[in-house]
């Protein structure tokens, strides 16, 4: 496997395990390539539940496309209910602007999220060329982006706590 720049974590002990039952996790997943970020989904999904975060306190919301997750992330960093945020999307360059325009603003909006809001928001939205490389990171050659979020999702929620 190609070297992503995650540090996949070690085997926990128990009591780091048993830990994490308490922290709830909004997961934000766009539809647009939902062939793409289904698997995603799966990948952080599986990956907290193997890291000892309970089924009950992982709760997922579906938003049309990858732009609509700005609103639904900033919506839910105010609730105060959960200890993070996973946004999921997956923009892949077409023949227009929007591919551009999309990931700029995507990129930029989630990170004044996180300027402001006391959990982090992380950042799991692929920009790809074309659907080959999409396919490479959602649980392909280039492993699984949503296990990636997952992780890291769970290491802040940890230097938050
Ligand atoms: C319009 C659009 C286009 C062209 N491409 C994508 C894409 O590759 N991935 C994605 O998640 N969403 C795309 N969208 C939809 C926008 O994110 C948004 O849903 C619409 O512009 C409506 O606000």
């Amino acid at each position: 496997m190609s070297y992503s720049g995650f540090n996949i974590p070690k085997r926990e002990d128990k009591i780091t395990f048993s830990s994490r039952k308490k922290y709830k996790i909004s997961l934000i997943v766009s539809e647009w390539n939902s062939q793409i970020t289904s698997k995603l989904l799966k990948g952080a999904v599986e990956t907290l539940t193997q890291s000892g975060i309970s089924n009950e306190n992982i709760f997922i919301t579906k938003v049309p496309g990858s732009f609509e997750l700005i609103f639904e992330a900033k919506k839910k960093s105010k609730e105060s209910k959960f200890d993070s945020i996973i946004v999921i999307g997956c923009l892949i360059k077409g023949d227009t602007k929007h591919f551009k325009y999309l990931c700029s603003s995507i990129s930029y909006a989630i990170a004044r999220i996180n300027l402001k809001s006391l959990i982090p928001v992380i950042f799991c939205v692929l920009m790809d060329n074309n659907v080959e490389q999409s396919i490479e990171r959602s649980g392909g050659k280039l492993g699984n982006k949503g296990a990636d979020a997952a992780f890291t999702s769970i290491k802040m929620m940890e230097l938050n706590n």
